[in-house]
């Protein structure tokens, strides 16, 4: 299944284009089934209905967990190392992680869950999460992981969305030096949730909590209550495995589902081909389990193929801008994969946190959810992996389950700041707006993929309708993906950014039109438009022009109860950097605001705004620039 030659990566890309069934048929053989497949892929995307490995039956925890046990049970599946590095690191071998996840399984089912139902899961990044998470998939749950900085109403939003019938939580969490209340912020969403029976409660932070009698227990007390043998329930290939929301450019974040067989097919074989990983090694992703890049990448694309994977409870700059490299160091990181964000920010701390620290086990480095730019790829490639190290710029997204256009590490020449090529079975097409497919190279496009792989989405909760129009509707047969890219020279793929409203905040999706409905919920807010700007840390920053609020008081105080405002309705991630008050904004004569307009002046670039005629009151955008000039 591992691809060592460039010559290889010709050969098998071709042929997944040639014979995709046979060539996802064979990689599939490398996954353990208690059932094979009848027919290795149906499709449209008109509807769309996409399935893989029909009538194939499988749990994806027999292949992170059971089949590693007789060859390597003694080797460690997770290394957790705590926010403070003060405590001690924990490992869990691959015999003690299906150990718990067996014995958390039977507490689910002890607490009314079973195959089908949907769990979520608002947990801080200790090993607890990942049992939790397997736990489900074990008894065939579907669980719905919230990111821990979310608010209470959004994790509502999204119990409600799928109907979660448990929760597991914990009483706190850490995030540098801060702690976040995770218990209350459960309890406050749980008011409104009338699904929810019961909530698990794991100890962590040791700050008290309410339980609700009847509904809260406690996870240390259950487990003493159950044993440690549960068989994993028989899973359909196409029977749902989880739901990861994420933010569109309209409306209320989406439940993107994907499926058992396809989803863990696909996430193995990216995770062994791109980061090159060899038995033995220690792998690190810095992402959350929050979002897709935990789940396919700190637990099943590793975990599936027995890798050592590390779990990091903090946040890179806390007790110092070093720690990154401490864990390395202390843990014999062999690849590292994390965010241009983070790289960035590291980068401005100078080359004093990294004096002294042995980063010689590096041998891949990896980015991943958002553009590296050029300066952040040298200084990844030289600081960190001292110049020897392949540096693999892996795009993908929620949606499509695992990476899709990446170099493979020691195989495909990179180029700093392109993601190079698609991996083999993924086949990108760019389109003009008219939908015609841009061919040749030195072309650039909106990127869009023309056949089916195994990790995709295969619809969005509760409203297919939904993931018809957003993702197969824009460009007929197509599924679009909401970025743009060029194609150089060579053939290779550079990722540009979003071409719709969708922020990347130091790697988070944000929607715009999300935010815009929080600013509005603040009293006194008429009407509000947020766009991005670039961002030296961040990659991109919110800007929001909000129209002039009754002020009660000053507008610095107004502005701190618009980011409180938006901190409660989504969480402070979603909150602008930077907020002007306007008197009106930049509209068209039907109504629609140009966000293009609100861009330049964003960036500070006014020089050119292009055509304004159609603007009803062209007046507000010199009001609009003469404003921005007194902002800092
Ligand atoms: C994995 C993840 C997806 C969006 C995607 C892009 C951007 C991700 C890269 C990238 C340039 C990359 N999932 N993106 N990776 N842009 N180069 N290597 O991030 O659903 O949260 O975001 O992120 O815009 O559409 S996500």
């Amino acid at each position: 299944m591992q691809i060592t030659s460039f010559k290889q990566y010709e050969e098998d890309f071709k042929k997944s284009v040639e014979n995709p069934e046979q060539f996802w048929g064979e990689v599939a053989q490398n996954f353990q089934w208690r059932k094979p497949w009848f027919k290795v892929l149906s499709w449209n995307f008109e509807e769309p209905n996409i399935k893989w490995f029909e009538g194939a039956k499988l749990n994806i925890t027999e292949n992170c967990l059971d089949r590693h046990l007789e060859k390597r049970g003694d080797q460690p599946a997770i290394i957790w190392e705590p926010n403070n590095p003060e405590e001690e690191s924990v490992t869990l071998t691959y015999k003690m992680l299906h150990e718990r996840v067996c014995r958390f399984a039977n507490v689910l089912k002890r607490n009314g869950a079973k195959k089908g139902d949907r769990i979520c899961i608002y947990m801080p990044m200790v090993p607890e999460l990942a049992i939790a998470v397997l736990a489900c998939a074990r008894i065939g749950a579907v669980h719905s992981v919230i990111f821990g900085g979310f608010s209470a109403k959004s994790i509502a939003d999204r119990i409600n969305d799928s109907q979660c019938k448990v929760v597991i939580t914990a009483d706190g969490a850490y995030r540098g030096s801060k702690q976040i209340p995770l218990k209350d912020v459960i309890d406050d969403a749980l008011i409104g949730c009338p699904t929810v029976e019961k909530c698990i409660v794991l100890t962590h932070v040791r700050t008290p909590v309410s339980m609700l009698k009847g509904r809260d227990v406690w996870w240390e007390d259950e487990v003493k209550h159950v044993n440690d043998i549960c068989e994993a329930e028989e899973m359909d290939a196409e029977d749902m495995l989880f739901i990861l929301y994420t933010s569109g450019s309209t409306g209320k974040p989406k439940g993107v589902v994907h499926t058992c067989g396809g989803y863990m097919v696909y996430a193995g074989y990216t995770f062994a081909n791109v980061f090159n990983y060899q038995p033995g090694e220690v792998y690190f992703c810095t992402a959350d389990i929050g979002w897709i890049t935990g789940h396919s990448y700190i637990v099943y694309g590793p975990l599936s193929q027995g890798a050592t994977s590390v779990l990091f409870e903090g946040i890179p700059t806390y007790p110092t801008p070093s720690r990154f490299w401490d864990i390395v160091e202390k843990h014999q990181v062999n690849t590292l994969y994390t965010a241009p964000t983070a790289i960035r920010s590291l980068m401005s701390y100078g080359d004093e946190p990294l004096a002294e620290k042995d980063l010689s086990s590096i041998r891949v480095l990896g980015s991943v959810g958002e553009p590296i730019n050029e300066e952040a790829w040298h200084w990844f490639d030289e600081k960190i992996g001292k110049g020897k190290a392949p540096i693999v710029d892996t795009w993908w997204q929620t949606e499509t389950g695992g990476i899709m256009i990446s170099p493979i590490a020691t195989v495909t020449p990179t180029k700093p700041s392109f993601a190079t090529l698609p991996l083999p079975g993924i086949q990108p097409i760019l389109v003009d707006e008219n939908g015609q497919e841009i061919v040749g190279n030195d072309v650039m496009g909106n990127l869009c993929i023309k056949f089916p792989w195994p990790g995709m989405l295969r619809t969005t909760y509760g409203d297919h309708e939904r993931c018809k129009q957003t993702y197969f509707s824009t460009y007929p047969n197509l599924y679009f993906t909401g970025d743009g890219c060029l194609r150089d020279q060579d053939g290779y793929y550079r990722i540009t950014g979003r071409v719709d409203d969708v922020l990347n905040v130091s790697g988070h999706r944000i929607g715009t039109a999300e935010v815009e409905n929080a600013i509005n919920m603040h009293a006194g807010v008429v009407e509000s438009a947020v766009v991005g700007y670039p961002h030296d840390v961040k990659g991109q920053g919110i800007y929001a022009f909000v129209i002039n609020p009754e002020m009660h008081g000053e507008a610095e105080l107004t502005k701190k109860d618009i980011l409180q405002t938006v901190t409660r309705v989504i969480g402070a991630i979603a909150k602008p950097d930077k907020i002007l008050f306007v008197s009106g904004l930049p509209k068209t004569r039907s109504g629609k605001i140009m966000r293009r307009i609100l861009r330049k002046i964003a960036e500070g670039d006014t020089s050119n705004l292009g055509d304004t005629s159609t603007l009803l009151d062209p007046a507000i955008v010199d009001e609009i620039i003469e404003a921005t000039k007194a902002l800092k």
